[in-house]
């Protein structure tokens, strides 16, 4: 059962493809991975974990683009079918809501979600080092940068696609400056998107049971309202003979209280094993940062990057997902 949260009043077709027959996971890639490739503008050097939202009837993203001088930056994208899209050569240009607002040295890996009455863009951020970047836009056309939300160093920030008890809703994970060898979720609020407060732990790594998530976790896509909790996708990192392990995989975490872990999935919803995921810029990542879903039919797409070099999707089902979840949760 999936309670309708997301305000998007405009009906969109999913991207879709049926499960293979003999597919033994929950989740199921795109026959046709990548859907977005390293070099599908002018100056990429990379194409990869991308926001995507519905939009007009249609799809907006705003996506992670490295180029050939390997800046990272953030650029527009429109699609009409969810699969193919059209990207800007150029970053986007955010105007600064106060002339106080620092410059950003770089923007990587945001997340886009719709909240009451615009849609609000979050991001990683250089400003003396990594921190939480923040902004928003109407139409897809002008877009503003606020106030940063986070202080470095911090490398993940996700929103809750709406207010909980009045107040926006932010998961996050501290860090350092460097390629962070820890990382726990942690819950923030605030009511106005400028200051935040009320900080609460939400979920550690484990060594014990469940090896994919032992180095280091993150949250991925906004978290998605259902009957049972809302749903949230995370990346889990494991250090290997080899460097680091980027999956995913899931939880579900309490409505009112979204600190409060009601059940957290043991085994990996998808990790690092077709070419398009081991070979690229940083071997062996698969790192979600968006998905959308069909609240009737329980239809969910899921946005992510491969190996740090293109755009990938994988489809599920939400029930499937939570079942996943509640049969094979950790101790
Ligand atoms: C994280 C971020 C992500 C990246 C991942 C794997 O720290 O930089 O953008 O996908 O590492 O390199």
């Amino acid at each position: 059962m999936i309670s309708d949260s997301t305000p998007y009043n405009t009906p969109f077709i999913m991207p879709w493809e049926e499960k293979p027959a003999d597919h033994r996971d929950v989740l199921w890639r795109y026959s046709k991975n990548p859907i977005i490739k390293r070099d599908s503008t002018k100056n990429s050097n990379s194409i990869f974990n991308s926001a995507v939202v519905p939009f007009k009837k249609a799809f907006a993203g705003v996506f992670r683009v490295d180029d050939t001088s390997r800046r990272m930056n953030i650029n527009r994208g429109f699609s009409n079918d969810g699969i193919n899209w059209n990207i800007d050569d150029n970053p986007i240009n955010f105007i600064p809501v106060n002339n106080d607002i620092p410059p950003s040295d770089y923007k990587y890996d945001p997340r886009v979600i719709w909240i009451e009455d615009r849609y609000y863009i979050i991001w990683c951020n250089g400003y003396h080092g990594p921190c939480i970047g923040a902004g928003y836009t109407f139409d897809f056309e002008k877009f503003y940068q606020m106030e940063n939300i986070l202080m470095p160093y911090n490398r993940n920030g996700v929103l809750f696609p709406r207010k909980i008890k009045g107040q926006f809703a932010l998961l996050q994970r501290p860090s350092d400056g460097g390629h962070t060898a820890f990382g726990d979720i942690f819950y923030s609020e605030s009511p106005d998107m400028i200051f935040w407060g009320k900080h609460r732990h939400v979920m550690t790594t484990d060594t014990r049971q469940s090896g994919w998530q032992s180095t280091k976790i993150g949250a991925g896509p906004a978290p998605i309202e259902t009957s049972e909790g809302w749903l949230m996708i995370y990346h889990g990192v494991l250090t290997s003979c080899n460097g680091y392990v980027y999956s995913f995989g899931a939880a579900l975490l309490d409505l009112d209280q979204p600190w409060k872990v009601i059940a957290r999935g043991r085994p990996y919803l998808l990790s690092p094993q077709k070419n398009y995921e081991c070979l690229g810029d940083v071997p062996n990542v698969v790192f979600p940062c968006a998905a959308l879903h069909n609240n009737e039919t329980g239809q969910i797409a899921i946005y992510y990057g491969g190996a740090d070099t293109v755009t990938n999707l994988a489809f599920g089902r939400i029930d499937e997902i939570i079942d996943f979840i509640k049969t094979n949760k950790m101790d």
